[in-house]
């Protein structure tokens, strides 16, 4: 275990490039919104510091607004694409004057500052510093509920795949389906760094493409964006984020006296709870779904984002057992366990692939979330399995990006999946050794 620890500190120590952490050497070259805060509690394990300045560096990247975007460009790299030019988030009046990209991701920094502050024992210092950007990820949740919901239903819609993190999950097929795109010329850096046919594929990339190019016509509008773009989804594991991020600010709020927030932070999440309860949760499936906005339809297939509502608290007992069932002995893990938790696509579905990318493969960040979501439901078996499965192949492989599931094919297999020295999958572990 120990040396286990000093390789993920490695990692993490390897990606760190003076102020904040990269996702991956080459693949991923510069600040993620969503991976920044997974990465930032594995440092708090190593040094609080360095914690602290990867949320202040994702912070410098946050528009007048309260948007948070996905990718803060702080210094050039021509490995990945694509860039600041492709994303051209200047065109926006609210945009910061730091390069970023003009779409965000799950919002997680909420739940990481009080994770933080359990993990350093309510160090009083931290909480100083938590109070030094509360403001910031305060005014993000009300960007979300004033810009992002427009049925002021509670719940917040994504507008690009690359907002869910999940990015070539099948459920967006369904979606590709409903529009054409045009064939962009793509000068990809990320199918000659690793193995292409894991990777989305070139027709799949036209569409994330295209969807920019429309967001830059029209300057990144919030409103011409809810009118008219043809991807927008309330995503179960994005309003799931959001929801627990409200949790632990409301917790947060209440240690620092801010009664203002509080109160607003409460009435959004009883909305919120509530509406995601009635329109996400597919009672057949047993599991939490996806709903096209624009299709206004539901999109009802099982994936790893499904459970994610656990960690957020917002299932009843009865709904988070029909889930746990999922993982222990049902379709996830198979009836005799034959596969490591926890795919990222329903595996018993025509549409999953074990090998590429969101639509199968195991992921680090979403295996911890599901294991923290368990530990809130007392499903103790099951998230023993789902932390036992993430160290082991961890120790077998080292740090990728994503995993195979299956258990027999894991016996003659020699390597993880995408990028290796993968910063997420090294910060969660060292929160996982932490936790038992
Ligand atoms: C992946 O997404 C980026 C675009 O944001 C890409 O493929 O180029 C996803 O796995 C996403 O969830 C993650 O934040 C990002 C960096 O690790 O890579």
């Amino acid at each position: 275990m120990n040396q286990l620890k000093k390789n993920a500190q490695a990692v993490l120590r390897g990606n760190w490039q003076n102020g904040f952490t990269i996702p991956c050497q080459g693949l991923y070259p510069f600040q993620w919104n969503w991976d920044s805060g997974f990465i930032a509690l594995g440092w708090a394990h190593i040094d609080p510091e360095h914690a602290k300045q990867e949320i202040r560096s994702l912070l410098k990247g946050q528009w007048s607004n309260g948007f948070l975007p996905h990718i803060v460009f702080h210094n050039p790299s021509d490995s990945y694409y694509p860039g600041p030019d492709v994303h051209g988030a200047e065109l926006s009046p609210y945009s910061p004057e730091i390069p970023t990209s003009g779409i965000t991701q799950p919002p997680v920094l909420g739940f990481i500052l009080e994770y933080i502050y359990k993990r350093l024992d309510a160090d009083p210092s931290f909480l100083d510093f938590v109070a030094s950007v509360y403001d910031a990820v305060y005014a993000n949740h009300e960007y979300f509920y004033t810009q992002r919901d427009p049925q002021q239903e509670g719940l917040v819609y994504i507008c690009h795949n690359w907002e869910a993190g999940t990015d070539n999950t099948p459920v967006w097929d369904f979606i590709w389906d409903t529009f054409t795109v045009p064939q962009y010329d793509l000068p990809r850096k990320d199918t000659s760094l690793i193995d292409a046919s894991h990777r989305p594929t070139n027709a799949e990339y036209c569409y994330y493409i295209h969807l920019i190019e429309l967001f830059k016509t029209w300057n990144y509008e919030d409103a011409r964006i809810a009118a008219e773009s043809p991807f927008l989804v309330q995503d179960p594991l994005f309003n799931s984020m959001l929801i627990a991020s409200n949790n632990s600010l409301i917790r947060l709020g209440k240690l620092l006296g801010r009664s203002a927030q509080v109160s607003q932070l409460q009435a959004w999440n009883t909305n919120a709870k509530q509406r995601f309860n009635e329109k996400l949760y597919d009672s057949e499936l047993g599991g939490y779904v996806y709903y096209d906005l624009r299709g206004e339809r539901k999109l009802s297939h099982l994936s790893s984002s499904s459970f994610t509502p656990l960690f957020a608290e917002i299932p009843s007992a009865a709904q988070a057992a029909a889930m746990i069932a999922h993982l222990d002995g049902g379709r996830f893990s198979g009836a005799q366990h034959e596969r490591l938790l926890c795919a990222s696509f329903d595996p018993t579905s025509s549409l999953f692939n074990s090998q590429k990318y969101w639509r199968g493969p195991i992921w680090i960040n979403l295996n911890w979330l599901i294991y923290e979501g368990l530990l809130n439901y007392g499903a103790k078996d099951a998230a023993a399995q789902i932390r036992t499965d993430s160290i082991a192949l961890i120790e077998k492989y080292g740090f990728y990006e994503y995993f195979e599931c299956d258990r027999i094919k894991n016996e003659t297999l020699d390597t993880g999946y995408g990028g290796n020295n993968f910063s997420w999958s090294a910060a969660l572990i060292l929160d996982l050794l932490k936790s038992q």
